[in-house]
């Protein structure tokens, strides 16, 4: 008896708090690790925004691929299966081209770039996101992409008949430009790919290499600071819609904190995750300079072949970058 009276109190105390205080729950989906400084940030943000609203809304963190595929996340956010998600921006292309500014090879390279080139990008992101059910909380670029490879690369040569690890249209492309065979490989699964020799080399950040313990097999890395592509952080806007507007502004603040804090730990840890590579007895090496035009002037080629197939949209992001 007096064991339900304390259950019935409890319940009668609880059902109060709900009417008073409803609270939302998102599911935000994303296809990589916990332990990545993308999903930490993601991480830090839910914390953010639980005590801001005072519990009021819980960004339940869902990584590795869980809820849907990297590459299918924001249709997964659109279609209902989770309310927010992160991805990797150039993941959307197929569907909005100008997604795929920020991995055309040699454009962007250094930070500073990579946030005049997302101040010029975003607009158009963001009114892409909304026609599809989506609003843009933030974006975060990860540290610059080198090349990693089991032999070292002295000439184009070295490339041919490789098994390039790829992540997306852009690497896909790439790797066929130098003649490699592109093999796609999930970020989460480039350690167990290398140990079953499944590839010989890939490009992407130092930091990619450290998180899968690439040492080993991958005994070269070359800073060729290649691209910073971007994750973006979105909700479905229905979703945003429905909290209350005080709800809605204190998500865009920590939002907001979550991409500055972001970009700092991003640049940070470019240079510890060099490092990194380097004390495990990868050998971070310069490729040789007419190697390195070679590979410049593909990028120059990707880049006329992106701007002639994205059209007018790709000029609003470019004639700027370059005049600014
Ligand atoms: N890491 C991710 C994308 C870019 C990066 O640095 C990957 O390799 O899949």
């Amino acid at each position: 008896m007096k064991k339900f009276l304390i259950s019935a109190l409890c319940a009668v105390s609880l059902g109060h708090a709900s009417t008073v205080m409803a609270q939302t729950t998102w599911k935000l989906a994303t296809g990589y690790r916990a332990e990545s400084f993308h999903t930490q940030n993601i991480m830090q943000f839910s914390r953010d925004v639980e005590q801001a609203t005072r519990g009021q809304l819980v960004v339940e963190v869902h990584p590795n691929n869980a809820i849907a595929k990297l590459n299918d996340i924001s249709q997964a956010v659109q279609q209902g299966k989770a309310q927010a998600g992160e991805t990797i921006m150039t993941s959307m292309v197929k569907d909005i081209p100008i997604a795929g500014a920020d991995s055309i090879p040699f454009v962007v390279g250094s930070y500073s770039d990579a946030q005049r080139m997302w101040k010029l990008q975003r607009p158009g992101i963001e009114k892409h996101f909304a026609q599809r059910g989506l609003k843009l909380l933030y974006a975060v670029p990860w540290p610059p992409q080198g090349l990693h490879s089991g032999k070292p690369i002295r000439g184009l040569g070295d490339f041919k008949g490789t098994q390039m690890r790829t992540y997306n249209s852009t690497t896909q492309r790439i790797a066929e430009m130098l003649g490699a065979k592109p093999v796609d490989v999930a970020m989460v699964d480039v350690g167990k790919a290398l140990a079953e020799g499944r590839m010989d080399n890939m490009i992407t950040s130092a930091l990619t290499g450290v998180e899968n313990k690439v040492w080993g097999p991958i005994k070269y890395y070359y800073e060729i600071n290649a691209w910073f592509p971007k994750n973006v952080v979105f909700v479905s806007s229905k979703a945003f819609d429905a909290l209350t507007p005080q709800a809605r502004s204190q998500v865009l603040a920590a939002a907001a904190s979550a991409e500055t804090r972001g970009w700092a730990a991003s640049q940070a840890l470019a240079v510890s995750a060099t490092e990194e590579l380097r004390t495990n007895g990868v050998k971070i090496e310069r490729i040789p300079a007419d190697l390195e035009q070679e590979i410049k002037r593909m990028g120059e080629r990707f880049s006329r072949e992106w701007v002639r197939s994205v059209g007018n949209e790709a000029n609003d992001i470019f004639v700027p970058y370059y005049i600014q």
